[in-house]
């Protein structure tokens, strides 16, 4: 069985990476859109257009489940992957980890990019999984590009700001970008001892495998990973193309 993931860039690793984990034998396909990133400060009819378009093409190459490991895009176009490819694709979607984090804490802040950080759903997910903490939002200006381009000078700075926005007393930060685990380590260490960071990346990727066994489809694979790229490959971090031994693609429609 295929299963594809679809974020701008290499916000999607964790998610895949705990999906080899806990599959081993499913075939992933990444489609990265090296075109269109960032999606984060993006108008939300773009992050639409790029997200369902990857999910069509993914499906167009034989995926039978579509994760989406990108909050930007799940708070933006979940409904209109799910409208576009019909109730026979299950269309699993990425939130912010807020229950996890208001269960232990009473002062969480969620780093997110801009677009999810202003959304409606992130609003409504502090509404309804709160549990009465405060719960601040910090928008996290290029902090996801930045990955996507390995510019370690870019992180460093983000990571300092998005500190600086965070509040004193704040004992739980929420990574609501797919992208920002890879630099855990670094905003660990820049964040006050104490601090729990909490991400959906296991989560997604246990949603997953349940909706491939709902699915009761004999699901087993060859555990092959490719990528297909939107654009212009030679602009994608040698990191994503080196993730495994799979096949690069290179789409010819962008
Ligand atoms: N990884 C995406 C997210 O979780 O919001 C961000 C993608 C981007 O292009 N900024």
């Amino acid at each position: 069985m295929i299963v594809a993931l679809i974020d701008s860039g290499l916000g999607m690793l964790p998610t895949s990476a705990w999906l080899r984990r806990l599959r081993p034998d499913l075939d992933l396909l990444l489609c990265l859109d090296p075109d269109g990133a960032p999606w984060g400060p993006k108008p939300r009819e773009w992050v639409i257009e790029r997200a369902v378009g990857a999910a069509e093409r993914a499906v167009g190459l034989g995926a039978e489940v579509v994760v989406v490991p990108c909050n930007t895009a799940s708070v933006t176009a979940l409904e209109h992957i799910r409208d576009r490819l019909g109730p026979g694709v299950p269309v699993v979607g990425t939130v912010p980890a807020i229950k996890p984090a208001a269960a232990v804490s009473r002062s969480v802040a969620i780093w997110a990019t801009a677009a999810t950080t202003v959304s409606d759903y992130q609003a409504d997910l502090i509404a309804r999984f709160g549990n009465g903490a405060v719960v601040t939002g910090v928008a996290c200006h290029g902090l996801a590009d930045a990955i996507d381009r390995g510019d370690a000078g870019q992180v460093s700075a983000a990571i300092a700001e998005a500190v600086a926005h965070t509040p004193a007393g704040c004992d739980a930060v929420v990574l609501g970008c797919t992208h920002y685990p890879l630099v855990e380590a670094e905003i660990a260490a820049r964040l006050p001892a104490g601090v729990t960071l909490f991400d959906s990346a296991e989560a997604v990727a246990a949603q997953t495998v349940r909706r491939i066994q709902a699915l009761g489809r004999d699901s087993t694979g060859a555990g092959a990973v490719s990528v297909l790229l939107s654009g212009r490959p030679g602009e994608l971090p040698a990191s994503a193309l080196n993730y495994d031994a799979g096949r690069v693609l290179a789409d010819p429609t962008r």
